[in-house]
């Protein structure tokens, strides 16, 4: 094997835990160890990666200083240029690193126009040597609810100089277009992707061009997944108490019992994360469903690692039904409080939808810092030109 390359979020939160740390670390340095150092673990920050707003470096910028990883990014210059330098370990940084005679690029998670950064990706690898470039997004349409980048001309333009395409974001795996390439994550971060495949994949290349890559996935043991949906809305089912022995009776027939002289062993892969969704229309009040008390008795009783219930029901009360699925997430009151704040403006009436989700948009990016003030400052701008029609000939009240 000549090295590992890992597309970003390494981490899932920027905010690492102490003992997530030490587990890196020491995975690393074992790996390292084992390797007698000859494999480089070569990697980019995904959007879990990058520093927060006002710290000096990122724990990814931390594990490349103790030389625990090779931490590639692109240089953006004054112009608005972008160029790969050549990795430097005594600084432990650069953009590319040659190995044997293939170059892996790597630029970090990005926010702002891609048609842009695909072009100035293009200027700036040389073509002729097998190139791998390192990304972190996902395409549009791979996984549902999920935004993504359009597979359009301007990605498809960056097949000219890059021949592996190695991404990271997306949870589920997929490849594209013969160029593309996603293992997902390693294993389930949360009960719904234990449905998709996921894990690693071992790659191959003799010669240039895409007909010289074999890809090999490898599905990575994880923490199995009972995910359990369940209509609760049933006549019969008019007491919480009648509820309740369904859903134990439901999900005790894919669970093991669990003797009460041994105690639970987390580390048997085998022991469930278990998630139950409930959803239907009842006739009793919510207020009567003991969830939690449902989650203490099933972990009690059975051999499950976790036990989530997700309570999605209707309440049918005196002709209303109460629906808590219309209840707004953060996103969604965020971008409505955006949204009034611009109508208050007359100017920008008729805009307030495009101009609050910019501002989303902008607030999201300088918290991450994964977007230099100038770069924010240039978006704006060519919103301005773009849009500036519109603003102008607004409605007024
Ligand atoms: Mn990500």
């Amino acid at each position: 094997m000549d090295f590992v390359l890992i597309a970003g979020d390494l981490f899932n939160d920027n905010e690492v835990l102490p003992e997530t740390m030490v587990n890196v670390y020491s995975s690393l340095a074992d790996f390292h160890k084992k390797a007698g150092h000859k494999i480089p673990v070569i990697a980019i920050e995904g959007n879990h990666d990058t520093k927060s707003y006002g710290m000096l470096r990122s724990w990814m910028q931390f594990l490349a200083e103790l030389d625990q990883i090779v931490l590639l990014d692109g240089r953006w210059g004054e112009k608005g240029g972008l160029t790969f330098e050549d990795y430097d370990p005594k600084r432990h940084r650069g953009g590319r690193i040659q190995i044997k005679d293939t170059f892996v690029y790597g630029m970090r998670y990005h926010v702002g126009d891609m048609n842009v950064i695909y072009q100035r990706i293009k200027d700036a690898i040389p073509p002729g040597a097998f190139n791998i470039l390192a990304m972190h997004f996902g395409i549009q349409g791979e996984v549902a609810n999920e935004t993504g980048v359009s597979y359009g001309p301007g990605l498809a333009s960056l097949k000219e100089v890059v021949d592996y395409l190695a991404l990271g974001h997306f949870h589920k795996q997929y490849q594209l277009h013969d160029w593309i390439h996603n293992p997902g994550s390693t294993e389930a971060n949360e009960a719904p992707e234990y449905e998709y495949p996921h894990g690693i994949f071992v790659v191959t290349v003799e010669g240039k061009g895409p007909a010289g890559i074999h890809v090999t996935p490898v599905a990575v043991p994880g923490r199995r997944f009972v995910n359990q949906p369940l209509d609760v809305g049933q006549s019969n089912l008019d007491t919480w108490h009648a509820t309740k022995a369904l859903i134990t009776g439901t999900v005790a027939a894919r669970l093991v019992r669990r003797d009460p002289a041994k105690p639970a062993d987390p580390s048997n892969l085998n022991v469930p994360v278990v998630n139950i969704t409930l959803h239907g229309t009842i006739s009793y009040s919510r207020t009567e469903m003991d969830v939690k008390g449902l989650e203490a008795d099933i972990t009690r009783d059975y051999e499950v690692l976790k036990v989530r219930i997700t309570n999605n029901v209707t309440e049918k009360a005196e002709g209303l039904i109460v629906d808590p699925n219309q209840a707004l997430s953060l996103k969604e009151l965020e971008k409505q409080a955006f949204e009034k704040i611009v109508e208050n403006e007359p100017s920008f009436a008729g805009q307030a939808r495009a101009i609050s989700s910019l501002m989303a948009e902008i607030k999201t990016a300088m918290l991450a810092a994964t977007s230099s003030p100038v770069d924010t400052a240039d978006q704006l701008r060519k919103w301005w030109v773009g849009n500036r029609a519109q603003v102008k000939g607004g409605r007024r009240p």
